[in-house]
């Protein structure tokens, strides 16, 4: 559809979808700045003094409400149940700061400032159903959010929601060897430049399965945003499968090289209504570093992504096993000066879908060896449908990071129906108008994104609109980060 095509009337957006409020059994306790662990710990006025008293004192299915105030960080190493998990929570609207190491004794921390593991002490145990919410956690010698299972025992079921992790050493938050976890509202920045090799907002790895990684805010790490290796080399089946990577804003890592989104090892599942843009390596990576397969079988749809000048290429499709991936409703521009859109490792990639996408023109299937036109690509049976036209075309502020698109731009209305993608990245249902749009915003949501600058900002609010945010966003005060420039990469 051209940018001439009538639209027809859009409807009234009156409802947005709003997280159910979490409901939590069990007693709730507090632990307060000036507290005593010889207190009760139930009331504000009785809190405990120490998280990690509250965590080996409360029962299955309790919740640990931690008041204003600086912390030192805990180790949980006990299950919840599946109906009863625990939570260990700041309080609502506190600015709770989590800047020390745990006050136990054991290697097993690793230099993390909240852990959760199942491997000390012995014998090991299942670890699983816990919700940890709210914090604040910063200057970690190592990961400043850890959650390790083991090959043989994985940690499962694990929520780690609405916290804002910034300047550790290695990773914002690591979630290895766990199933089902659920890392959601997260904002992970300028994390990953300790060890120079670039590390990563969030890397979840070693084969845990299901994780639902959502509307996070991923900005300024010296690795990729979200990394997912599977890990063949350390145990477990070498394979994460079934990923749901939807509604994250990730924008400005790779200076030391990894992609706004790494997927090594991903079988099944999808990506989709994500926001990536300034990034300074490959833009969404879907390969076989360490993994035991090339990542396939996934959904890519519905996601903005625009990379640096200084980018690699913008949908990284390595390997010619990665197989049966559908790439569809997708904006992809790429401001570097001579790499495109798409790469492939082949020029028959077997079940590779390819259109309905906004695209620039070039594509190469050699893994970046040689670029070829429009005209190849088409040959090769790829995005007969899909719009080309130069890189930023119809956003309406990219310089100031609002990538909506204009009313009449290409794209609005161009995609087709996806029934696994329901909504926008604002959570607006789709489609409006004629059509679901390309990209990560269905047109005409009154509301706004948000995160306009690289500075140290607040996690998502997805739904903007309800927190008094203008149409333009909010701009914040700038706090530049000194990197190295980008190197070698995914
Ligand atoms: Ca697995
Ligand atoms: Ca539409």
């Amino acid at each position: 559809m051209d940018s001439m095509t009538p639209r027809c009337l859009l409807p009234v957006l009156s409802v947005f979808l709003v997280q159910a409020a979490v409901t939590q059994a069990g007693l709730e306790y507090f632990v307060a700045e000036g507290g005593s662990d010889g207190d009760t710990g139930l009331t504000r006025s009785n809190g405990w003094a120490t998280i990690q008293h509250a965590v080996d004192n409360i029962t299955t299915g309790d919740t640990i409400t931690v008041l204003e105030g600086t912390y030192d960080g805990f180790w949980i190493n006990w299950s919840g149940a599946s109906n009863a998990y625990n939570t260990v929570r700041a309080a609502p609207d506190a600015n709770v700061i989590v800047n020390g190491l745990p006050p136990v004794s054991s290697i097993y921390h690793k230099n993390c400032f909240i852990v959760l593991d199942n491997q000390w002490p012995w014998p090991e145990r299942p670890v699983g159903y816990w919700r940890v919410e709210g914090f604040e956690v910063s200057g970690a010698p190592s990961h400043g959010i850890l959650a390790k299972g083991l090959p043989w025992l994985f940690l499962n079921d694990i929520e780690i929601r609405n916290n804002k992790v910034h300047d550790n050493f290695y990773d914002g938050i690591a979630v290895w060897f766990v199933d089902n976890a659920v890392i959601e509202n997260n904002a992970c920045y300028t994390n990953g430049y300790g060890a120079g090799r670039g590390e990563h907002g969030i890397y979840f790895g070693n084969s845990g399965d299901r994780p639902v990684i959502r509307g996070n805010h991923l900005y300024n790490n010296g690795g990729s945003g979200l990394h997912i290796n599977a890990d063949a080399s350390i145990g477990g089946d070498g394979i994460c499968s079934d990923v749901v990577i939807e509604r994250n804003v990730i924008h400005n890592n790779g200076h030391i090289g990894g992609s706004g989104i790494n997927l090594d090892g991903v079988d099944g599942g999808r990506v989709v209504n994500n926001l990536i843009y300034n990034e300074h390596a490959s833009g969404i990576s879907i390969f076989q570093g360490n993994g035991a397969v090339p990542s396939r079988n996934l959904l890519v749809a519905h996601n903005t992504v625009v990379l640096a000048d200084n980018g690699r290429w913008v949908l990284n499709i390595p390997n010619a096993g990665s197989t049966s991936n559908r790439i569809h409703n997708n904006i992809l521009f790429n401001l570097h000066p001579t790499h495109g859109s798409i790469v492939l490792g082949d020029t028959n990639v077997a079940g590779t879908i390819s259109d309905h996408n906004v695209l620039m023109n070039g594509f190469s299937t050699d893994g970046d060896s040689t670029t070829i036109d429009l005209d190849s690509w088409h040959a090769l049976g790829y995005d007969h449908h899909s719009i080309i036209v130069p890189p930023l075309s119809g956003f309406k502020d990219a310089a100031s990071g609002d990538y909506r698109l204009n009313e009449k731009a290409p794209g609005v209305d161009d995609g087709i129906v996806l029934p696994e993608v329901s909504t926008d990245i604002l959570g607006a249902p789709r489609s409006r108008g004629c059509g679901p749009d390309i990209g990560c915003y269905e047109w005409g949501v009154p509301g706004l994104l948000m995160i306009v600058t690289e500075s140290k900002a607040e996690p998502l609010r997805p739904l903007g609109l309800a927190r008094g945010v203008s149409d333009r966003g909010q701009a914040r005060s700038s706090m530049p980060v000194s990197v190295p420039s980008a190197a070698a990469g995914i």
